[in-house]
């Protein structure tokens, strides 16, 4: 154990001493119940906490390994902690305030600002991640880059994500179940709590767009530049490009995904649906008569219908064994499709080993940042992590598989399983949600349609309505954004 992980524990179990985290009922500012609540404003009372929570909040950005040239806290228990961080490593500060003076300047931050600067944001506990959000407004207003908070408590509620899709890193000391692990350890709580608290809060993350915990999300549609307008920013991945642009020109952000067992049935989907959708999904594998002219027809189809392949192989080994399934094998995958994803559970090894066998052939890879899936585990921080590797390596990463935006930036590519018009899941745990939900609530960019599509009894006529319901949510999104 390092001496990070030690005083990391101790301090929860100090904050469990002064009551800063409570177990209980609590009735929240939303009006939820919830069997935990943080008072972090108890610790002003106790200056050697103080100097422990700045001076761990201080090592977590440095860990984080960003650039700033300014502190701010959000008002008003990150005040003081801003200002210890300040102080003790000669930082610049700046001061947000609540209200903008009814006199003199009329200003809403206080310290000197030189526009262009970056300034940190640090916050005692996140559930919504709403309160830096709005300092973060005021600080961009003045001309402040912000890409980047440290907060001391993340409830996992959806907070991170949720400034995710603003462009803003959230980096956290403690994690919801970090307190919980550490507090069942010193027996300060027991199995039964621990357990209650983890379900309240898988059961409310804020970041769901639902009606009953007014999300952000829920409220704000997400981007609103057209799709042309992201095909032509500058550094944007080749293959990103070459998808907005074939998808404003077709009218149709349609993804069929075609899986069929038989290769003349899959030749058949893509000869019939190829002019209505921008990529055909394969799953090469479930073919029970594959053989290299299948997959030689289906890119002549491709170019014929200018339609890209995704191969949904979801690459999740080392680099070394990625790199062989995806250049060999009977499949020789990298020879046909376009586009790739991969899990990122096995760490960056990944996205290296297939970037060395497809960048190359000017391919493009997905993250796999959540599933559709019924109890999957890519979730909260395990999501934001994705985005991150996504960042590190866009060189070859150009989007996400993913059920809502989860990037801010405007070049990665959103594409989305578990759509159906008809249907609300599948007995083995499938999901579904309506085209509109995914492209205008969610402001993902891509709806994918397997068996929507697939079992109608006319699959033109149905990936004609799915397309007409997805580029209708996407000009709506266009029309509620400008
Ligand atoms: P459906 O028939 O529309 O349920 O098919 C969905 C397709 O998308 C299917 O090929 C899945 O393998 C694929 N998929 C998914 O459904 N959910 C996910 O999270 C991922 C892929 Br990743």
């Amino acid at each position: 154990m390092d001496n990070g992980n030690i005083s990391l524990e101790r301090l929860i179990l100090k904050l469990h001493d002064v009551h800063a985290v409570k177990f209980g009922t609590f009735k929240l500012k939303s009006g939820i119940t919830s069997p935990i609540y943080f008072d972090l404003r108890v610790i002003v009372s106790y200056p050697s906490l103080m100097n422990e929570v700045s001076s761990l909040l201080f090592q977590r950005a440095k860990e984080a390994g960003f650039k700033f040239n300014n502190v701010c806290g959000v008002p008003y228990t990150a005040l003081p902690l801003a200002t210890i961080i300040c102080t003790q490593n000669d930082l610049p500060m700046l001061i947000r305030r609540k209200e903008a003076k009814d006199y003199g300047t009329g200003r809403m931050i206080e310290g000197t600002i030189h526009p262009g600067e970056t300034c940190l944001i640090v916050e005692d506990v996140v559930t919504s991640g709403s309160s830096v959000f709005e300092t973060a407004q005021v600080l961009q207003k003045e001309g402040l880059k912000v890409t980047d908070a440290i907060v001391l408590m993340d409830r996992e509620q959806g907070g991170g994500e949720r400034l995710a899709k603003d462009g803003i890193t959230l980096h956290s000391v403690i994690s919801i179940s970090k307190l919980l692990d550490v507090l069942l350890e010193a027996g300060r709580i027991d199995a039964e709590v621990a357990q209650s608290v983890r379900r309240f809060i898988q059961e409310n993350s804020t970041f769901k767009p639902t009606k009953e915990n007014g999300s952000p999300a829920a409220k704000k549609p997400c981007t609103s530049l057209r799709y042309e307008a992201r095909a032509q920013l500058p550094g944007i991945h080749p293959m990103a490009s070459r998808l907005l642009k074939l998808m404003e020109e077709k009218k149709s952000n349609l993804c069929v995904s075609a899986d069929v067992t038989d290769s003349g049935e899959l030749l058949e989907v893509a000869e019939t649906l190829g002019p209505l959708i921008c990529v055909l999904k394969t799953h090469v594998d479930i073919l029970h008569n594959f053989t290299p002219d299948t997959t030689r027809r289906l890119s002549e189809l491709a170019d014929k219908h200018h339609f890209l392949i995704f191969e949904d192989r979801k690459f999740a080994d080392i680099g070394n064994t990625v790199k062989h399934q995806y250049e060999g094998g009977i499949y020789q995958i990298a020879s046909w499709s376009h586009i790739i994803n991969a899990h990122a559970v096995p760490g960056s090894g990944v996205v290296k080993g297939l970037e060395a066998v497809g960048k190359p052939l000017d391919r493009g890879c997905l993250l796999i940042a959540e599933m559709s899936s019924q109890g999957s585990l890519a979730t909260g921080p395990y999501t934001q992590a994705v985005v991150k590797m996504a960042d590190e390596h866009s060189d070859f990463v150009f989007g996400f598989i993913c059920g809502s935006k989860i990037s801010g930036k405007p070049e990665f590519i959103h594409m989305t399983p578990g759509v159906n018009m008809q249907s609300e899941g599948d007995s083995l745990g499938q999901q579904y949600t309506s085209p509109e939900e995914v492209i205008c609530t969610k402001g993902s960019d891509v709806i994918i349609v397997g068996r929507g599509i697939l079992a109608a009894a006319d699959r033109v006529k149905a990936a004609e309505a799915y397309k007409k319901a997805g580029w209708e949510a996407y000009l709506k999104r266009l029309s509620l954004t400008t």
